[in-house]
Parts: structure tokens; sequence; C-alpha cells
């Protein structure tokens, strides 16, 4: 498919046509990944969007609470489209959970203002979330202007979502005690808003406790709050929700309201997406530099033998980069 149609496929807001760029950014030549970057430098930035990623222990009710707050704002406001991007390292050989999530965001999964896109299955787990932040552009240029992206917080390489996105949204399931050893304590420190998920039936009163644990332990953070220069920085919140009996989905749109208010006035929010701009830079110029590493290795081992001091060899191959 050449670019135009591309273009103008995207432009018209076809998902089929945006799916397939989507694909194109993610592939592993060099050729399709291009024309992806050059539709996306079409478009431009579009900079009225709210990206919102969704962050948690497996099993907490991700997918549950992204079906839930998406219909809930689809319904409240007919300009929002929306688009659900998975990062999900765990997906990569059975597909399963992409699977999983088509049931559990049913609802959103059937609606003509929303497209869920889990990311491309076999990609290293460094590279999905560059891809996914591609799959991302793609999607605000063919006008979904609410993005919602979903990754499981454990292990590594998921403190990246923060840098896709302008509010970190972390859930959590109620008795948190063990759970929070599970969690790193930079994510909570990331988070904008803690949903303490699953505050139904008999859980009800254990998931109120939860959030006021949280809720304390929150305000220990000295990143918590205050000023930082003259910009007023947003207070963590922390609420409770039943994502199937869609409990406290409402008071999660007002805080997400409250705080892209409070950033779009203070300018935090243009401020910190180009200071993502600057992270995703310096890692693709990482990216590319150590991808070109496995050309040079019959130069080191030239240099070595020449008995050239391995700090002068990475010097000079280094110079000699192109
Ligand atoms: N009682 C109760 N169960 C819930 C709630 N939200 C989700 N669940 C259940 O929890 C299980 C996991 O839900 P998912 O939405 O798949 O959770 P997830 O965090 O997306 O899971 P992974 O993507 O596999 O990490 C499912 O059986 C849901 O029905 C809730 O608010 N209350
Ligand atoms: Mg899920």
């Amino acid at each position: 498919m050449i670019k135009e149609e591309l273009i103008q496929g995207i432009a018209a807001g076809d998902r089929r046509i945006l799916s397939k760029a989507i694909t194109l950014a993610e592939s592993t030549i060099e050729q399709k990944r291009n024309l992806a970057l050059e539709i996306i430098t079409h478009f431009g930035p579009q900079d009225n969007t709210l990206r919102i990623g969704i962050t948690g222990t497996p099993g907490a009710g991700k997918s549950t609470f992204i079906d839930a707050i998406g219909i809930n704002l689809l319904q409240q406001d007919t300009n929002r489209k929306i688009a659900v991007l998975s990062v999900d390292p765990s997906s990569g050989i059975t597909q399963g959970s992409i699977l999983g999530d088509k049931t559990r965001m049913n609802k959103l999964s059937a609606h003509n203002r929303a497209y869920i896109r889990p990311t491309a299955a076999g990609t290293q787990l460094g590279g999905l979330a560059k891809n996914t932040r591609l799959a991302m552009l793609l999607c605000e240029a063919a006008g979904y202007n609410t993005i919602l992206i979903e990754s499981v917080g454990v292990g590594q390489g998921e403190t990246e979502v923060a840098q896709l996105t302008d509010f970190f949204t972390l859930v959590l399931n109620p008795g948190g005690g063990d759970e929070l050893q599970g969690i790193k304590r930079g994510i909570m420190e990331m988070a904008d808003i803690i949903v303490i998920n699953k505050a139904d039936g008999d859980a009800e009163k254990q998931a109120k406790l939860t959030a006021k644990e949280y809720s304390m332990a929150l305000h220990l953070f000295p990143s918590a709050g205050g000023f930082e220069g003259d910009i007023q920085k947003w207070i963590p919140k922390v609420i409770t929700t039943s994502a199937t009996e869609n409990k406290g989905i409402d008071v999660y749109w007002e805080k997400v309201g409250e705080f892209d208010k409070l950033t779009v006035a203070n300018l935090s929010k243009a401020k910190n997406r180009q200071i993502q701009k600057y992270y995703w830079a310096r890692k693709s110029l990482q990216d590319l530099l150590f991808a070109k590493l496995g050309n040079y290795e019959a130069e080191i081992a030239k240099d070595l033998a020449e008995g050239k001091l391995p700090e002068v060899a990475a010097r000079d191959i280094l110079r000699n980069i192109e």
C-alpha cells in the first residue's frame, strides 16, 4: 500500500488502514518502519489529546477497568474517540491475553468510537513501549483524542509507559500489604492516581482501608504535591472502584479532569510532553547506535591484536561510525 493511500485512510479514520500503519511501525524492516515514520510526520503533533497510562499487578482488573471507564467517557462526551493500546510482555507467545482482553473489553470493542490494539507479539521487551508510542501517534492522527495504555506493572520496562502518557494510573487490589512488595516503590511514586479496584462485596470495607493506607504512604513521598519552581504540582489521589459494578468510575474521570485542567493551565502538560520527546530521541539514538555495534566486532579484534588499549580502540571506532 502506498503512502498516499495510508495517509488518506488514516485521515478518514479507517480502522483497517490504521491497523496496517501500526503494523508497519512495529516492523523490524527499516523501509516499512520509515514509511510509518513519514506518515506520522505528515500528520504532525496532536497536542489536544489525553494520554492515560494504566498499570498494575497481573489480574488487578486493568482491562475490566478500561472497559468501564471507556464506555462511561464515550457516553458522557460524544466528541471522544478512544484508542486502547496494551503493552504486554507476556502476550508474545500464546496471544492468550490478547483474546482475554477482547472479552474483558467487550463493551468497548463493540463501540464505533473505540479502537483496541495489542502491541505486536514477538517484539523485544525494550521495543514494546517504543512501538506503542508510534501506535499511539498513529491513533491520534486518526482522530482518537483519548489514548488508554494498559501495561503490567511488574518487571522492568513498564516504567516507560510513564514516558508515553500525561496521566499515570496504578490499579491495585484491596488488602495491599503483600502486593506493595511486588510493586516497585518507583512505580508508586510515579502514580498520579492509585485505584483500589474490586471494591465490591465482602472486599469493599477492606478496599477503603487499603485506600487509606496507600494515601498515607503516598504523602510520605517528598515528591507528592507542593511547588516546582512556580508550578503547582498535582497531589496524587487514591480512590476505590468496582469495574464490574461500575462504582467509582465517575470519580475517576473527575480526578482526570482536575488533573488535565491544572496541567494545561500551568503548562506542565506541554512541558512534560517536551521532556518525553527528549527521552525518546535519546533512547532511539541509543538503540540505533547499539544496533551498529555488531558491525565493529572485526575492527575491535584487529585493534586489540595490534596492541591498542580497549579504550583507545573504542574511541577511534566511534570517531568513524557513520
Ligand atoms: N469483583 C471484582 N472482580 C473484578 C473487578 N475488575 C475485574 N475483576 C475480575 O478480575 C479478573 C481479572 O480482570 P482483568 O480485567 O483481566 O485484569 P487485568 O489486570 O487486565 O489482567 P492482566 O491483563 O491479565 O494482567 C477477571 O476475572 C475480572 O472479572 C472488580 O471491580 N470487581
Ligand atoms: Mg488485561
